[in-house]
């Protein structure tokens, strides 16, 4: 293997997205076994260019919000798939004990300040992150990843704004998988010209073909460096949800043609031609990183499938504070509500 062994190496970025496909991959097998404890689930399956590439160039201590399709993101930004799986599966073992499942998990030691169900919902928060970072002089960059949906929403532009007129240490990255929900990109929005829009607030403004990783991880690394300079940016990702929006959306709305184009453009296809092609890598090397990585995720799903439920007076933990205690428990209210039912 001609691989240079660093961190945004193109063998890397390979198996981070081999890692983030094949945890989606069992996660899907998860939800059919009836072991996740939500009923929506939502895949990132060739979107994976934008997590790796962009998460390979955030640095340790840098923070970042998601949307509510952002398994990928928190793999390529550290996270442990033993205890995101958990999480996916409502065990006590997952990084929000079971309480936040797949559209909610974060973790503030590895810098993951929630993902959101809520289009648009994460993005004002790392505003927030980036003004304590510029008001406590610490060296990091916040980053919001959000879908195209969140390109209509208000809160977008009220964050882009601040961002620009403070000078904070922001990126806002839409991954543009060309749907929201059942709607395509060009029937919700004006213009597709997302970068111009982002420059006239004064922001960095870029597209990247987002089945090509390197370019995706060349542009961030040029965007987060500005943004850590003080100069905010936003980069729109540009790829095809290769799946239904969640699992029980078989895509109606999408005809065989445009699916069959849209998951030609598979950026681990893309990819594993590059390395092979140029010799950085041979089949075999690829295959072994895709045997790891399978074993790896097996070993996540008998992690979550074996973990403990947490236990109903764990309910109300990490909900609230020392000074406002929680409201009556769970069990007492239950017996005292159906106690009194005749
Ligand atoms: C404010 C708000 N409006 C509507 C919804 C319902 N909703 C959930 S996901 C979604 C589409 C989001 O599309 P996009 O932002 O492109 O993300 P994707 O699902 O494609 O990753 C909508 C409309 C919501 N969760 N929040
Ligand atoms: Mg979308």
């Amino acid at each position: 293997m001609a691989d240079d062994g660093s961190n945004r190496s193109g063998l890397q970025l390979y198996r981070t997205m081999r890692r983030i496909r094949t945890f989606e991959e069992r996660v899907g097998e998860l939800f059919v076994r009836q072991q996740t404890a939500g009923s929506m689930l939502h895949l990132s399956i060739g979107e994976e260019g934008a997590a790796a590439g962009v998460g390979t160039a955030m640095r340790e201590g840098d923070s970042f919000t998601t949307h509510h399709r952002g398994h990928g993101i928190f793999i390529a930004r550290g996270a442990d798939p033993n205890r995101m799986m958990a999480e996916i599966a409502g065990k006590a073992a997952g990084y929000c004990a079971g309480k936040g499942g797949s559209m909610h998990i974060a973790d503030m030691a590895l810098g993951h300040l929630g993902a959101n169900a809520i289009v648009g919902g994460g993005i004002p928060a790392v505003v927030g992150a980036g003004l304590s970072y510029r008001h406590h002089k610490r060296p990091n960059v916040s980053v919001a990843f959000f879908g195209d949906g969140a390109l209509q929403q208000g809160i977008l532009y009220e964050s882009m704004n601040m961002a620009a007129l403070w000078h904070l240490p922001v990126l806002f990255v839409c991954i543009n998988n060309q749907y929201g929900m059942g709607t395509r990109i060009d029937r919700a929005s004006a213009s597709l010209a997302f970068d111009e829009r982002a420059r006239s607030f004064g922001l960095l403004g870029e597209i990247v073909d987002g089945t090509d990783v390197e370019a995706v991880r060349d542009t961030a690394e040029t965007l987060v460096a500005a943004a850590r300079a003080g100069r905010p940016g936003f980069l729109a990702v540009d790829c095809f949800r290769f799946y239904g929006h969640a699992r029980m959306d078989k895509s109606p709305y999408r005809s065989a043609e445009e699916e069959a184009e849209g998951r030609a453009r598979d950026p681990l296809k893309r990819q594993h031609a590059r390395l092979t092609g140029d010799g950085v890598a041979s089949e075999n090397d690829l295959a072994a990183i895709d045997a790891d990585a399978a074993a790896e995720m097996d070993g996540a799903v008998d992690f979550a499938i074996a973990a403990e439920k947490p236990a109903p007076a764990a309910l109300f933990g990490d909900v609230y504070g020392a000074d406002q205690p929680p409201p009556e428990p769970l069990a007492s209210r239950l017996d005292r509500v159906l106690g009194a039912t005749p």
